[in-house]
């Protein structure tokens, strides 16, 4: 039991990273992310159009239609089908993002690097993602009580200590910053000079394939007294499991907050925050790609997980075999707790992200800081 809960803690403070880390990796995002526009015009009829066309910048397309399919489809549907139509058809040509290259993006706006990362585990402690007037943070809920069988799993810590080394390296440029506005573009950072925090290049995988769009941008956040309210966007993550497999997952109506101040060094934020939610169909596609891996060699007759079995332990595949996995391997393991992992992750989906009326969506929060730099440019 204690092993097993130690994996869920660890699958979901992955998310969590992966929230926060972004790392990319070559997959062709940009063709799910034009599939699932398309899917959601459908259903997209409803009433936020103004929220939509102010959002629906490039790559965050998916987060906002399934934040707009939420609540007003009803009482919309008769009146705003042909702007909202439109508006999806046009952003569906731009989710491949601009044509060019990592170089060809515009490095002269002001920076930062992310500093500090911790994840919030007390429950009440959150952002209120689903607009009902609470606080929402259902990862702090699942961590929080799951405490007494954490034992030396110190996750903030391992954060902290990946922020030093520079495994993580996380930051982003602020075009067009200005005492009342402006845009976030999030990347992955290289290091110029090992352990020098004053000057970075943008890893190109924090770009849609073939452009110079970033996977991960804000636009239009509002500063009010030097108090940034960005969001929601979606941020498209990529999480680096091995050498070889990445998990790809999608946090949607992300939202940043932070108070921000800016000089010749960059841009500073304190007391900052990354909150969204986790599609549980994100975290599902994520196991069930990995334990599909070459990683996962041992394991025949997947996938793992059908959620249109349910969220409990049917939607476990019963003809996986995974008898030839080593004792101890992940992969056994992952495939032994599967009937004990997904309906505890599905009972801690505490959001509806398109609106039927069932919770989909896990909710997180993250608090973190970031200090001015300079990314100079495209890194390899
Ligand atoms: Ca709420
Ligand atoms: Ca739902």
């Amino acid at each position: 039991m204690n092993r097993r809960l130690k994996l869920l803690v660890s699958m979901i403070a992955t998310l969590a990273l992966a929230g926060v880390i972004g790392c990319g990796d070559d997959t062709p995002s940009s063709s799910p992310s034009n599939n699932g526009n398309n899917g959601n015009n459908a259903t997209n009829n409803g009433g936020n159009n103004a929220t939509n066309n102010g959002n629906n910048g490039n790559n965050s397309n998916n987060g906002n239609n399934a934040t707009n399919n939420g609540g007003n489809n009803a009482t919309n549907n008769g009146t705003n089908n042909a702007t909202n139509n439109g508006t999806n058809n046009a952003n569906n040509g731009n989710n491949g993002g601009e044509p060019g290259t990592p170089a060809d993006y515009d490095y002269s706006a002001q920076a930062s690097f992310v500093d500090s990362i911790l994840l919030e585990t007390d429950p009440t402690i959150g952002d209120d993602v689903d607009g009902d007037g609470d606080n929402d943070n259902a990862l702090g809920s699942l961590l929080g009580q799951l405490s007494g069988f954490l034992g030396d799993t110190d996750i903030n810590a391992t954060l902290a200590e990946s922020i030093d080394s520079g495994s993580i390296a996380l930051g982003a440029t602020w075009p067009g910053y200005s005492d009342t506005s402006t845009n976030i573009d999030f990347f992955q950072l290289q290091y110029v000079t090992e352990g020098d925090r004053s000057e970075f290049k943008a890893d190109p995988d924090s770009f849609l394939p073939g452009s110079k769009t970033p996977r991960i941008q804000f636009k239009n956040a509002a500063i009010t007294g030097g108090a940034l309210v960005a969001g929601p966007s979606t941020f498209e993550l990529s999480f680096p499991l091995s050498d070889t497999i990445t998990l790809d997952l999608l946090a949607d109506s992300a939202r940043l907050k932070g108070g921000l101040s800016s000089d010749a060094s960059g841009v500073t934020m304190v007391d900052g925050s990354l909150s969204g939610a986790v599609p549980l169909t994100s975290v599902i596609g994520a196991l069930n790609a990995y334990v599909a891996s070459d990683t996962c060699a041992c394991v025949t007759g997947g996938p793992l997980v059908d959620l249109s079995q349910g969220v409990g332990p049917q939607a476990c595949n019963a003809n996986i075999d995974a008898s030839a996995c080593p004792s101890g391997d992940t992969c056994g393991t992952i495939v032994g707790a599967c009937a004990f992992v997904v309906p505890i992750l599905a009972g801690q989906a505490d959001i509806d992200l398109d609106g039927d009326g069932t919770k989909d969506a896990i909710s997180l929060y993250i608090h973190l800081t970031a200090t001015g730099t300079n990314i100079s440019g495209a890194g390899n």
